[in-house]
């Protein structure tokens, strides 16, 4: 570019129009930030106060009193207003606190409306109070790196997505030496109270946190985020406390819009079938949103596999007098039937398109990949834990990595008492396609989680799909159906006779809107062997070129197009559901705060009800926790929300199944849920999935 182009082109940019056209501070911005969301009436009040319930009772794990008496009594407790407060109360209330508060584990949208909820209580009781940010997360809090969150700070940020302000990560606090760290940081602030914004393993460190500063006064609460919706709290009777973790629904939303965007792509260029991962890591209640959101074509559900029995095997097993534990858990061979089926239903209408939607962590519910998991999590966590270095360290290669799982074997054949690698699972793991070798043995997140992110699940299932897709079409039995007035068209114009040759070419030729070729009929070799045979055309002449044209028209070929919703979705702006409904949290963690709760998770009951109906509660998190198997060992947890198959809005998933495989010839019908839309009436409002379940209460 000549200086005098560079300086045409510097002069245009220093102009208020385009200044103006490029600004970062658009229109939706600006509306975002200045939106104020609603809250629920009691925070009208000057003061809130709480009211322990006895209305909701647990099943108390005996390792949680054990290990966190000081808040396994904690009751579930009511936010209410206090109109008349005492003078001792509104002391309390209203004096000057320190408050910390932390972003932990992945990012959902939302949590910037928590810091905002919390400050403009805070503020409202005394603007003397002081907020802390702890920086990237739980490092924050070990490395006491810290930053105040001023009024000018919480603005820039109202409504918008992202853990920007503050950032996050996933460092977890699970040793005396972090722990320390993290009680020595809270006395250096002077912190009254720590927030923990994040998921079941952030809010088990929220538990133990409080637990272990509980006689130094510093008061710990949870807040229960994840856009994956795994944290959903019911009582022992099934009372919900908490339908839904902020965050999943923009998370759905963005998704289900992206995916409706393919649908109308893939109904329109009627060439490929779009693979939808979303994420997901354990649970598929994301999976199964886009689902009511979108009608995708195919949805599959974790929990559904998991729970899978294949009746005709047991059944068979039972004549011979056997029993058959393989019956039990889909296979990913027989997953991968499933699939081809509908695909091979599609195209036999003429269809051969569609939207897969694939949950993130789909292999966890395959019996014999969650097995190699497990396995591995433990292998890895156990190297670690006697090693210096880590095991990714040390092994660098997948050749590696496999010669130190080669080892494993041999010690199992030496050593019986050594059964967590053994020859078998030796054998098995190498017929596995290397990319997922190399996914399975990828490096496990800071909780010893196995990290589905980084593994190309739908890779191993496409993979099997287009084997036996290709199988199928050996056979004869993936075809495409051509519709009979275009077989007609094509037969007429190149002079040909349809109902001449239609018996000879279609085993359905009749009344039938879709004709498919004969099976046996699989190249234009036995297009012609067929046309002999039948008298149509003499050895010695070419196959007819209409009937050629035909035929190799209904030759499928599967075409496929691969996406991963998850990390933009995970970034988009909130939904005003999760506005508002984080904002309030927000909200009712100051109310916790100021009322001397510790150990307690700031949730919204009635959050699938109309808005006028949620309630503010706090609910006890030590009596959610259970023993559960992590890393090889018994550790006690938050128990993660799986999709209940029993469920409404399951049920109505897998109700609608056949209408949104569309294997008819009428047109697909799918659902539009359009982009996330801040401003303007017609927003769903909430999770779909909320919506139903709430009526079978
Ligand atoms: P959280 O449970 O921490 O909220 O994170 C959920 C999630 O978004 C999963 O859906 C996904 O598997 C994972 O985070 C990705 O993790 P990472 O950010 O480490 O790649």
């Amino acid at each position: 570019m000549s200086n005098k182009e560079k300086k045409a082109i510097e002069d245009l940019l220093g102009t208020p129009e385009v200044q103006g056209i490029i600004s970062h501070l658009n229109r939706e911005l600006l509306e975002r930030r200045a939106y104020v969301p609603p809250t629920c009436e009691v925070f009208n009040s000057p003061y809130t106060g709480l009211e322990d319930t006895e209305r909701f009772r647990f099943f108390i794990d005996r390792e949680a009193r054990k290990q966190l008496p000081d808040i396994i009594d904690n009751r579930v407790q009511e936010v209410v207003s206090v109109d008349a407060p005492d003078a001792s109360f509104r002391q309390n209330y209203s004096r000057p606190r320190k408050i910390g508060i932390v972003f932990s584990g992945g990012p959902a949208p939302g949590g910037h409306n928590v810091i905002a909820g919390l400050f403009d209580a805070a503020q409202k009781a005394n603007p003397a109070t002081k907020i802390y940010g702890f920086l990237l997360g739980p490092d924050g809090i070990i490395e006491n790196e810290t930053l105040e969150v001023t009024k000018e700070l919480v603005d820039t940020y109202r409504n918008l997505g992202g853990f920007t302000m503050i950032k996050t990560g996933r460092t977890k606090i699970d040793t005396q030496k972090k722990m320390s760290l993290s009680k020595q940081t809270c006395k250096e602030l002077g912190l009254d109270a720590l927030v923990i914004v994040g998921g079941d393993d952030s809010n088990t460190n929220a538990a133990f946190l409080a637990q272990e500063m509980f006689r130094d006064g510093v008061q710990v609460i949870g807040v229960p985020k994840t856009i994956d919706g795994d944290i959903q709290v019911r009582d022992a009777e099934g009372n919900v406390l908490c339908a839904m973790s902020f965050g999943f629904h923009t998370a759905a939303r963005a998704f289900a819009k992206e995916i409706s965007n393919l649908y109308t792509d893939s109904t329109s260029d009627a060439k490929y079938w779009h693979v939808c991962k979303v994420m997901g890591r354990v649970a598929s209640h994301l999976a199964l949103e886009v689902a009511l959101q979108t009608h995708a074509h195919i949805t599959l559900i974790g929990e559904e596999l998991a729970n899978y029995v294949d009746k005709e095997r047991l059944e068979k097993a039972e004549k011979e007098g056997k029993t058959d534990y393989t019956a039990y858990g889909m296979t990913l061979r027989h997953l991968s039937r499933v699939v081809c089926d509908a695909i091979a239903r599609r195209a036999a209408v003429g269809k051969n398109y569609g939207v897969i939607v694939i949950p993130e962590g789909i292999l966890e519910s395959i019996n014999e990949i969650q097995i190699f998991i497990t396995k591995l999590n433990t292998i890895i966590a156990e190297y670690n834990a006697t090693h210096d270095t880590d095991f990714h360290t040390d092994f660098l290669t997948l050749a590696e990595k496999l010669e130190y799982l080669r080892k494993l074997a041999r010690r199992s054949r030496e050593d019986k008492s050594f059964t967590i690698w053994n020859t078998r699972d030796g054998d098995l793991f190498v017929g596995i396609p290397a990319f997922f070798q190399e996914g399975l043995l990828t490096e496990r997140d800071a909780h010893g989680n196995f990290q589905f992110s980084q593994v190309e699940t739908d890779k191993v299932l496409l993979g099997l799909v287009k084997d036996y897709l290709n199988t199928l079409k050996e056979k004869g039995l993936y075809k495409i159906g051509i519709e009979k007035s275009y077989y007609e068209k094509v037969m007429k114009k190149g002079g040909l006779d349809p109902d001449y040759f239609g018996p000879m070419l279609f085993k359905n030729y009749g009344d039938s809107r879709y004709l498919l070729v004969e099976q046996s009929i699989i190249s234009v070799k036995t297009l012609k062997q067929v046309l002999v045979k039948e008298g149509a055309i003499r050895e010695d002449q070419e196959v007819p070129g209409p009937v050629e044209k035909i035929f190799k028209m209904s030759v499928p070929k599967f075409k496929t197009q691969t996406h991963f919703y998850g990390y933009d979705g995970r970034g988009s702006d909130p939904t005003q559901f999760d506005c508002i409904y984080t904002y309030n949290l927000g909200r009712t963690v100051f109310t916790l705060i100021a009322n001397g709760a510790t150990g307690q998770m700031a949730a919204i009951r009635n959050l699938e009800l109309d808005f006028a109906q949620w309630e503010p509660i706090g609910i006890p998190i030590a009596p959610l926790m259970h023993l559960e198997e992590r890393t090889g060992k018994l550790s006690l947890v938050l128990e993660k929300s799986v999709v209940d198959v029993q469920s409404i809005a399951f049920k109505v998933v897998k109700a609608c199944r056949e209408k949104w495989l569309g294997a008819t010839p009428e047109p697909d019908n799918y659902r539009r849920p359009g982009p996330i839309r801040f401003t303007g009436k017609g927003e769903e409002n909430k999770p779909i999935t909320l919506q139903l379940n709430a009526l079978g209460r």
